[in-house]
Formats: structure tokens, sequence, C-alpha cells
């Protein structure tokens, strides 16, 4: 339900290669805006827990084979999914702090060698361990597609500094961003 007259929450992505820190720093970011009395969720993408997450988890952990064009789509409508709930949180007043999103879906589909425009329009239409892209010449190739990402609503954190001057940076921005939403920054659509 719109909070009437209210302010809407934030929408704050975090992205990165894998093992980058992003876990680590969503959940000491929401522990702090829950602190500070900011309504606030966690989540992430692939999220898991539904049927087509479950696809897109046995596809990760190498249980399954799908064609690259195939899993992108997963993912795209394993956002698609949630998409109704998104904007019933924001509008409603809930940060939402969420664990990769359609930047993912391009920068690791478009290193795999799918066509980089497609990816985008398909992604909204529509210590290394074990999993499928945890190599590091394939994170060296996402690494150059989020460079061909980058828009000006992002903010760079190096992700080699010490976890708490890394989240220090982090709540800096991400403050003054839920500042600027209960100020009435509209929300819009990313592409
Ligand atoms: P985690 O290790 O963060 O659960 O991610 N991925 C993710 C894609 O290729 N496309 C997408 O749209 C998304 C959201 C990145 C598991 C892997 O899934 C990749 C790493």
């Amino acid at each position: 339900k719109d909070n009437d007259g209210g302010s809407r929450g934030a929408f704050i992505v975090l992205e990165g290669l894998d093992r980058s820190g992003k876990t680590s720093q969503s959940s000491k970011l929401l522990s702090f805006l829950e602190g500070l009395g900011h309504p606030t969720e966690l989540w992430r993408f692939p999220d898991r827990t539904t049927s087509i997450g479950q696809m897109i988890s046995a596809y990760l952990s190498n249980q399954s084979q799908l064609d690259d064009h195939t899993i992108h789509l997963l993912y795209s409508a394993n956002r698609w999914e949630k998409s109704s709930l998104m904007e019933t949180q924001l509008k409603s007043g809930t940060t939402l702090v969420v664990d990769r999103y359609s930047y993912s879906g391009v920068a690791f589909s478009s290193a795999k060698g799918l066509d980089f425009e497609w990816c985008k329009k398909a992604a909204e239409r529509g210590g290394y361990g074990g999993e499928r892209y945890e190599k590091l010449e394939f994170q060296r190739k996402v690494a150059e597609c989020y460079q061909a990402l980058r828009d000006p609503s992002w903010k760079i954190i190096d992700g080699c500094q010490p976890m708490e001057e890394i989240q220090k940076q982090l709540q800096e921005i991400v403050l003054d961003h839920v500042s600027a939403c209960k100020k009435g920054r509209p929300l819009s659509h990313l592409w």
C-alpha cells in the first residue's frame, strides 16, 4: 500500500565480481539502516527460493546445462517475478538493499559472448569456489562488461580496502540516497 504523502524507500544495488564482499557488506548495511530506524529489507538475485530460482541454482552448481540465452532469460524472469513486490515495498517506504541486479544480468551474459545490446534489452524485457562462473579469466571479462555498463547512478567503492572502511563509505553514500528518496526523489525505471 502506498504511504500517502509519505516518502518512498531507496533502492540500493550492490554489484561487483564474485568474492568482492557484496554479501557481507549488504548485511552490515541492513543492520546499520535498521539501527537508524529506516525500514529496510535485504534482497538478492538470483533469488534461489522461487521455482525459477531453483532452476538457476541447479545451473550454477553444474547440475544442469542450459543454453546461454535461456539462462539469461531465466535470470531476467527471476527479477520480473519479484518486480511488483519490489515496487510495493519501495512505495510503502521500505528501503531495499539488493545483492546483485540487472547489471549482473548483462555483465555476466555478455562476458560469455552474448551480444551486449541484446543482453540489455533482453534483461529488461523480459578464493574462487566451485560455481560455474568463479574462474579468474571469466571474472576479468565480467569486470570489462561492468565498466561498459557504468552510469552516473553508480558509486564505485574499492573492494580491496579493509571491510570497515568499505562499510563506512557505503553508509555515507547510502544515507545520502535514502534522504534524497525521503525528500521525494521520484521512482524511475532502469533501461
Ligand atoms: P551469487 O553468488 O551472488 O548468488 O550469484 N548472475 C546473477 C548472472 O549471471 N546473471 C544475473 O542476472 C544475476 C542476478 C552472478 C550467482 C551468480 O549468478 C550470476 C554470479
